[in-house]
């Protein structure tokens, strides 16, 4: 039996059970038949959830690009690593071969060196679903540069913001990138960034819709040329495997966003091994994940999981809705996809529209269905299991975090019978608890709490980039002893999980992570607005839909309320990005707060999702008569 591909559901659970029995024995084994390494460790974990402080194969050394590139060339170095399908079908596809990979990592390499990028300087990536994307996180990674991708949806204050929180010393980008019919103006978003990030030296631009750009003297070059005049090959630097791989920015419940940092060796061994146990890979295959690279989703399932075991790996530049509906499937049909991971809220999107979208194409070649990012409901569990995988996949309902670094609970499929809306059981190694509010742990089965994991797994990540204490406050406080998720979940009959959403202050649109006091923050910036709260309401579509509560000023109050909607929605624009627009504006008097000033969110939840019948205790409120006028309009 190998510990590395689990077979069937007996082989799950005798995996689970040696795997808690003695975690250190279990990865030392996985970490060593699997990968390459230039030196092993000197002690496979070393962990203090007080400090808190995690160390995975300790004294190892490595680079995960050999794990992801050259190790492959010998065995497979013809076959595609990345094939990348572009916005509009009409363009080529590319197969990127391993040998092709290699190379252009080892150039874009010696184009980080050759502009002053040494090992441990922060790198900012801000660049649509294209090629160059991939090649820029794995170039970093071989020089032991610590990438940071902003999602390139993201606006200029939301960009200035993370590359002055990691004091980034250099920005890639492109010109512009295509959505669907649209075509972006990133370079001009990289300027105004920039305007506020003295830091940066330098700014790489890949070419990719030939728009008109200006380029700053001394500070810009176009990539192409500098690649094209670049050596070839690049020998791996050798890190040790607790150096940082990168920061990925996380919305936190208050304040800025989270710079959660992963190191390489952990990181590297568990998201391989999820990988191939979670989509059940083939040497054969063809893997496809439509998340973006800019998400923690396409860092470790497009990027480094599926590099790391030798697949073909799809990178999709479009959206599911151009030319028409039937972008997702068109592409599974083209490429004949195997494995097919998304997200719930493309799944809702996509069955809204007629099934001749669907059933126009072939699909019989997938084999598994994944879903991440938020709960899937019951029915677009059914409407993915009828209509794309035609009953005879197994859907993955895999959940897991930025924080995370892989999936921590999902079914294997054909081991582990699915159960809709259930994530189901842990991965090896992973050690769940339900917690009550006393903090005491939930034993037993049919039961609910705050989700929390008791023992370290590799790829958890380190720290909150130059916040340590923030890091030990958020996620190793709630519960002594544990890491807290953030989810609460219920535990069936048999064991099975359900994430049932968060119990904190982020709310999740579309699989995004919003935190609600950075939209706060924003709106309030407003001249007109003296106070806010933000809350989720259910959407068929988005899972969940904003609703914002807005205090006006005496000064706001006569000016016309659908313009200053626009107004509110545009500097969220500004300041975040469009995906953090609020659906919903309600202008109130006050806001129901605690007699400590806290809002209470819970109510504002209540009315916002028109679920008004028992509002709780509010005995608590300082202002209780705001309620009733917050219910009488809301909308
Ligand atoms: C990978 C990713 C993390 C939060 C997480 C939870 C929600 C993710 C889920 C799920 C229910 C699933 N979430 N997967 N909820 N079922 N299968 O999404 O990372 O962007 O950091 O979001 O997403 O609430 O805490 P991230």
């Amino acid at each position: 039996m190998s510990n590395y591909h689990i077979k069937n559901f007996e082989e799950y659970y005798q995996v689970y059970r040696k795997s808690v029995r003695n975690p250190e024995n279990f990865w030392e084994e996985v970490a060593e038949e699997h990968f390459v390494w230039r030196k092993k460790w000197d002690s496979v974990l070393e962990w203090d959830f007080s400090k808190p402080e995690i160390k995975w194969f300790q004294g190892a050394k490595l680079n995960i690009t050999e794990n992801c590139l050259d190790r492959h060339l010998p065995v497979r170095g013809d076959k595609t690593a990345i094939l990348f399908e572009p916005n509009d079908p009409k363009e080529e596809a590319q197969h990127i071969t391993y040998k092709q990979l290699h190379e252009k990592v080892c150039r874009f390499a010696n184009v980080l060196k050759d502009n002053g990028i040494e090992k441990g300087d922060r790198v900012v990536i801000y660049l649509p679903m294209i090629p160059e994307l991939a090649v820029s996180l794995l170039a970093c990674a071989r020089i032991g540069a610590i990438h940071s991708v902003v999602f390139a949806g993201f606006s200029s204050t939301a960009l200035a913001t993370r590359i002055n929180d990691c004091k980034a010393k250099m920005v890639v980008t492109s010109d512009g990138s295509y959505r669907g019919a649209k075509t972006i103006d990133l370079k001009g978003i990289v300027d105004e960034a920039l305007e506020k990030c003295p830091g940066v030296e330098t700014v790489l631009v890949a070419k990719r819709t030939k728009s008109k750009i200006t380029m700053k003297e001394g500070r810009d070059q176009w990539l192409q040329p500098l690649l094209d005049k670049a050596y070839a090959d690049y020998t791996a630097d050798i890190m040790d495997a607790e150096d940082p791989l990168f920061i990925l920015y996380t919305s936190g419940s208050t304040g800025k966003p989270k710079g959660m940092m992963h190191t390489i060796g952990g990181y590297m061994v568990y998201t391989a091994y999820t990988f191939k146990n979670v989509f059940q890979y083939r040497e054969e295959d063809v893997y496809w994940c439509t998340a973006d690279i800019g998400w923690i989703t396409g860092h470790s399932y497009i990027v480094y999981g599926p590099l790391a075991n030798g697949a073909t790996t799809v990178m999709f530049e479009g959206v599911p809705s151009y030319p028409d509906f039937g972008r997702f499937w068109d592409v599974v049909q083209k490429h004949k996809i195997n494995q097919f991971y998304t997200a719930p809220t493309a799944i809702r999107a996509l069955a809204k529209e007629n099934l001749d979208f669907v059933t126009e194409y072939d699909l019989s070649c997938l084999k598994v269905l994944g879903t991440v990012g938020e709960p899937i409901n019951e029915e677009a569990w059914h409407w993915y299991n009828d209509h794309v995988g035609e009953k005879k996949c197994p859907i993955v309902d895999t959940w897991w975090q930025t924080e995370t670094g892989g999936i921590l609970i999902s079914p294997i499929p054909f081991s582990t019978p699915t159960k809709p809306t259930y994530a189901t059981l842990p991965m090896p190694g992973i050690q769940p608890a339900l917690m009550d509010e006393n903090g005491k742990e939930i034993k037993g089965n049919q039961v609910d709490g705050r989700l929390c994991i008791k023992f370290p797994w590799p790829s958890i990540a380190r720290t909150i980039w130059g916040d340590h204490q923030r890091y030990k406050d958020t996620y190793f406080s709630a519960f002594k002893g544990m890491y807290f998720t953030g989810d609460g979940a219920l535990r069936d009959e048999v064991g099975y999980y359900r994430i049932t959403g968060r119990v904190d202050d982020v709310i999740i649109v579309s699989g995004h992570n919003l935190g609600t006091a950075p939209i706060e923050d924003a709106i309030n910036e407003h001249p007109a607005v003296a106070e806010s709260a933000i809350v989720g309401f259910p959407h068929d579509v988005k899972g969940n839909a904003l609703y914002g509560y807005v205090i006006l000023k005496e000064t706001g109050q006569s000016r016309d309320r659908d313009n200053l909607k626009k107004e509110i929605n545009q500097v969220i624009t500004e300041h975040i990005g469009p995906i953090a627009k609020l659906d919903k504006i309600q202008f109130v008097p006050g806001l129901p707060k605690t007699r400590s000033g806290k809002i209470m969110r819970r109510i504002l939840r209540k009315i916002a999702s028109k679920d008004t019948g028992n509002l709780g205790d509010t005995s608590t409120l300082l202002n209780p008569e705001v309620v009733d006028i917050i219910m009488r309009e809301s909308l």
